[in-house]
């Protein structure tokens, strides 16, 4: 079948997000084909959802780039790995000088970086994009993170931002902005998920605290979510939940979530942020908690036998419920700030690193709706990081630092009560210990130093003069009394 090049942009990879992305497209007036690797997919698509006059179904990758106008943009969805290797092998030779290839997997930056590269080199352009929002994000309006090829990004942009979630007073700011050269678009949708890791937990926290703790019911906790969204907490997560607890399982009557195993599963990007904060030597402990409270989960026979076995406390907080409920409402906001702040620390750590431009304020924008973490929150980050923009830690902000002075009292009583009733809060606790941690000027590094110092002559600095100093530890020691 010989296509004729009538279609803005190609897309292959038609499983749900593919196919919802590719609904978005042709919903915004542009002409869209598509291939899928199993054939009866594509013809399932195009005699189904995508029956439309500007969907063109292709079976073959060249018929694909035979219906494309030039320059050729074509759009991979398929799994992120050796799949998108293979396809840009194949596709190379079919392109020309100036033809924009793009990924639009949860792809390790990294890949991205090498892939930006070959490609250029190829004579083509390449974009590495975040695609966040999930399948209704996909479909209705997504937040886009595209890097790469910087010359792709006037090619792609009407579209890009035709299809991508809109936000403000006007409902007319694209959720999707250039975020600079080769991996950064990635890096931008790695971070993203990993600070999507710790609101999740940290909202787990919360509705551990107020069970056990408080003793609410899900009515209850469905009333104190809904309460929650209508002020500093307002965000997409925070508004599930809300409803999660409302929801009954249609076969039993009960609440789903009662019924739900608690052993969580995780695709991975949270992880990746954990191990590049590590390779970075950034302290990013919410997502990292996060990815341990996961794990933790996933080890669900060994706690149900450990149960009978390791004691602790009755979890009954006798406190006043309302005056906890908002006090655990507080810790959750100023882990939130907390952790955004790690999220956004890494980011730089990164971009100095790779020597991307990365604009902050127009990052927090992108997250402002479509994705998962979109918050009414973002909008005092973006505002946070135009006033200054080599921002050194979103809790350096004014409003932030505020807000964090404001909620520490209620903060350190959540975590102290975490403590003493049992209940595990490791996010609560490792976001308060950054806090305390980054906000004092002296931390007994100084004696850390004096044991490397002692054990491995790892030498160390001192306080009143400069250089780097050696002891004899043995000579100097003197007798405890
Ligand atoms: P399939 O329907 O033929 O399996 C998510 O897995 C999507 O990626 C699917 O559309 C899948 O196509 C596609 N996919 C996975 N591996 C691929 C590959 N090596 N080449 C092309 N498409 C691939």
């Amino acid at each position: 079948m010989t296509q004729q090049a009538t279609c803005d942009i190609g897309l292959i990879g038609l499983a749900v997000m593919g196919e919802n992305l590719a609904l978005n497209i042709a919903s915004r007036g542009y002409s869209i084909a598509v291939y899928n690797r199993t054939t009866s997919v594509t013809d399932a698509f195009t005699s189904g959802r995508g029956k439309q006059p500007t969907v063109v179904g292709c079976h073959t990758l060249a018929d694909l780039v035979a219906a494309l106008k030039p320059p050729r943009k074509v759009m991979m969805m398929v799994k992120a790995g050796p799949a998108v290797d293979d396809l840009i092998k194949t596709l190379t030779p079919l392109l020309t000088k100036g033809d924009v290839l793009i990924d639009g997997g949860n792809t390790l930056p990294s890949d991205t970086d090498r892939r930006t590269r070959e490609v250029e080199a190829a004579g083509l352009l390449y974009i590495g994009t975040g695609v966040s929002g999930g399948e209704e994000g996909a479909l209705k309006g997504p937040s886009l993170m595209p890097g790469g090829s910087p010359a792709a990004w006037p090619l792609v942009k009407p579209i890009f931002q035709a299809i991508a979630a809109k936000v403000g007073p006007q409902g007319d700011i694209p959720c999707c902005d250039w975020v600079g050269p080769r991996g950064a678009g990635n890096y931008v949708k790695m971070v993203h998920n990993g600070i999507e890791y710790g609101d999740m937990q940290l909202i787990c926290e919360a509705y551990w605290l107020l069970k056990h703790g408080a003793g609410l019911t899900n009515p209850e906790l469905a009333q104190v979510f809904a309460a929650w969204n209508r002020g500093d907490l307002d965000s997409y997560l925070i508004e599930i939940t809300r409803d999660i607890f409302t929801a009954k399982d249609p076969d039993t009557g009960a609440f789903l979530v009662d019924l739900i195993l608690d052993k969580a599963g995780a695709k991975g990007t949270g992880k990746w942020m954990s191990q590049l904060a590590l390779d970075l030597g950034v302290p990013s402990t919410l997502v990292t908690e996060a990815v341990y409270a996961r794990c933790l989960s996933a080890l669900k026979d060994a706690r149900v036998r450990a149960s009978q076995v390791l004691q602790g406390p009755d979890m009954a907080n006798r406190g006043d419920k309302a005056e906890f409920v908002e006090q655990v409402r507080q810790a959750l906001y100023a882990s939130k700030i907390a952790s955004y702040a790690q999220g956004f620390v890494q980011l730089a750590a990164a971009a100095k690193e790779q020597d991307w431009p990365l604009d902050y304020a127009s990052i927090a924008m992108m997250w402002r709706g479509g994705c998962i973490i979109r918050a009414r929150f973002l909008d005092r980050i973006a505002a946070a990081y135009r006033a200054k923009p080599d921002l050194e830690n979103l809790m350096l902000a004014p409003y932030f630092t505020d807000a964090l002075a404001k909620a520490q009292q209620a903060w350190r009583h959540v975590v102290a009560t975490a403590a003493t009733i049992g209940v595990p809060v490791p996010a609560f606790m490792s976001a308060l210990a950054y806090y305390d941690g980054y906000r004092h000027a002296n931390l007994p590094a100084n004696l850390l130093q004096a044991q490397r110092d002692y054990f491995g002559a790892h030498t160390y600095e001192r306080t009143d003069k400069p250089g780097t100093f050696h002891s004899e530890w043995l000579d100097l020691r003197k007798p405890v009394t």
